[in-house]
């Protein structure tokens, strides 16, 4: 079944790129009729139907043509050839200003550049100020653009470029010496992968100046509603911001109020009645008395239920598990001790080595896998055989070292279209730790995909596949996996699924996860870092981790070194 959207969207390509081909009146025709089409409110098929597409505005015989070609065939030859020629995400490029056909070509042409994910990432290299026609001035103004348009869509941002901000933001209420406390509710304290706004709960004695050392500070951009217990404010990243002033002695029940989720505080509001009690911001009441307030697990004890760690608080059976006191103990951060998926320059990343070494022993990690991208993917600059060798050698002379972190040889490896890997056994063996990977010629059939997969998976030379559905959050689906085949055949075979915590990937999902676990399969969680920045989303991929409910036994990153050694294939 096709849709009106679908079809504009179609022809507002073709209209692109014959723009690019410099053809003359033939992208205002296409546009022309998109845009009558992407406004109908009747279904274009039964327009079709009705024998009424040449009544359409801005149609003519030869798009009527294509119209038809698409709602009998699900496809249009022309554009399909075109499409091969220009294998570029014009849709997307089309919601970032500043980007017309044109320049798009002119990166996809010098760059690569055919999908926003590219585009993010030639911008964090600097490489598109070098272009003709570009220069700094425009690289900036195109992150900027792209970066609102990450923001707008969906209007939710990604919580791995959130979480920190806010942080910072709280430190700074409290060293303002207005708050005796401040802290994050709703889905940030939740740590959902994406976020609608950002929720603050304060205390404090002087409520009136607090509000004003809020409105004023520097990252608000708008006050939107100003009073002495709630203020919402925009924010300059490109959300709003929610403050509370409470109470000490509700702290606890308004702490459980605001982190939600809705469905979780239905449930929980709902046991207070059936015990003839009462649950609101203000805490739990027996008739005007309080039982409980200022502590949050109080108030969930005296309702005859466990503290519920808030990733967990998703009325998903977390409630009823907490009640019969059977919740798992989920995985804590600080038990992650090592990352089992960072870049260094060699391959894609930013940064070298030794610099990658030691940002991560700064953070606290006692390992790290050094997973660069394998020879088959050359946009990535992957290693073939001897530059592996090579790089394996640099790691070992720095495991010689007095330093305190050790690093692990690991490799991103293409799992090629027909299933097979793409390095040889002997450089395979060197290897500590292999991480399978779909990155290319992923449009066939689920069958297919899922049968390439599973090659790979039965092996016996990978340990973990990559962020195996390899969506981007608001920007690409999931893989069609017949994702229980996956599942048997990574547990027969030991494999694990990689845990992704680059906020765009943030794959393998939390609900996904629950199901792998209850199958008996277990994971690797990885930063997927491509540079020293990027290594703190290690803690994105433990979020994950505890909204999928695993232990501390599921995830082999609590293991230590010489543990995580025996994991060798
Ligand atoms: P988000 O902001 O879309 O990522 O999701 P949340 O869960 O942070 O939702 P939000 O900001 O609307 O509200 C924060 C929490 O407050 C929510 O998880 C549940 C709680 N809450 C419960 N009842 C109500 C209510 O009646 N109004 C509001 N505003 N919040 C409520
Ligand atoms: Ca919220
Ligand atoms: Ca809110």
């Amino acid at each position: 079944m096709i849709s009106n959207k679908d079809l504009a969207d179609k022809l507002y390509d073709i209209a692109d790129i014959l723009e690019i081909q410099n053809a003359k009146w033939e992208p205002r025709a296409y546009r022309n009729a998109a845009l009558t089409i992407s406004g109908l409110s009747d279904d274009i098929t039964v327009i079709y139907k009705k024998g009424k597409l040449l009544e359409l505005e801005g149609v003519g015989k030869s798009i009527a043509g294509s119209i038809k070609e698409y709602i009998e065939t699900g496809k249009i030859k022309k554009y399909e050839e075109l499409r091969k020629k220009y294998p570029i995400d014009f849709t997307t490029f089309r919601k970032i200003r500043g980007l017309g056909p044109k320049r798009v070509y002119s990166l996809y042409k010098n760059l690569n550049i055919k999908n926003v994910h590219d585009l993010k990432t030639s911008i964090d290299k600097h490489n598109i100020r070098g272009l003709e026609g570009f220069g700094p001035k425009s690289e900036e103004d195109i992150m900027k653009n792209l970066e609102s348009f990450m923001n707008v869509k969906n209007d939710r941002l990604l919580l791995g470029y959130v979480i920190d901000y806010v942080d910072n933001l709280i430190n700074k209420l409290l060293k303002s010496g207005l708050f005796e406390d401040v802290k994050v509710a709703g889905s940030i304290r939740r740590m959902k992968e994406t976020i609608g706004d950002i929720d603050i709960l304060a205390i404090s004695n002087k409520p009136d100046k607090g509000m004003d050392f809020f409105s004023r500070m520097d990252e608000v951009k708008e006050v939107i509603v100003k009073g002495p217990t709630k203020t919402t404010v925009s924010l300059g990243i490109g959300t709003t911001c929610d403050i509370r002033i409470l109470q000490k002695k509700s702290f606890g029940a308004a702490m459980q109020y605001f982190t939600g989720n809705r469905e979780h505080n239905v449930k929980v509001r709902k046991i207070a009645i059936s015990r003839g009690l009462k649950l609101n911001e203000y805490g739990l009441f027996d008739g005007k008395k309080a039982v409980s307030a200022e502590d949050e697990r109080e108030v969930y004890k005296k309702l005859g239920i466990d503290w519920i760690p808030p990733e967990l608080r998703e009325n998903t059976g977390e409630i009823e598990a907490a009640q019969s006191h059977s919740l798992p103990k989920v995985v804590e951060y600080d038990e992650l001790i090592g990352d089992m998926h960072v870049h260094t320059k060699d391959s894609d990343g930013m940064n070298s080595l030794e610099e990658m070494a030691m940002a991560a022993e700064k953070n606290g990690s006692k390992y790290i896998a050094l997973t660069n991208h394998s020879k088959s993917l050359p946009v990535a600059r992957g290693l073939d055989e001897k530059r592996f060798n090579e790089f394996n050698i640099q790691i070992d002379k720095f495991n010689d070292s007095e330093r305190q972190i050790r690093l692990l040889k690991g490799v991103e490896i293409e799992i090629l279209k027909d299933g097979s890997l793409d390095l040889n056994d002997s450089c395979l063996a060197g290897m500590d730790f292999v991480i399978g990977a779909l990155h290319q010629n992923l449009r066939m059939g689920s069958k297919e995909l899922t049968n390439r997969l599973i090659k790979a998976i039965n092996s016996g030379r990978i340990n973990t596949v990559a962020h195996p559905m390899d969506r981007l959050i608001g920007e690409r689906e999931k893989l069609k996996l017949d994702f229980e085949r996956v599942l048997e055949a990574c547990k027969k075979n030991d494999v694990l699924l990689e845990i992704n915590g680059y906020p765009e990937r943030s794959d393998l999902p939390f609900d996904l996860v629950r199901k792998a676990k209850e199958f008996g399969v277990k994971f690797s969680l990885g930063s997927d870092s491509h540079r020293i920045e990027h290594l703190r989303f290690m803690k994105l991929a433990g979020a994950i981790a505890r909204r999928g409910w695993l232990e501390k036994n599921d995830v082999i990153n609590t293991l230590g070194y010489k543990d995580i050694l025996r994991l060798k294939r």
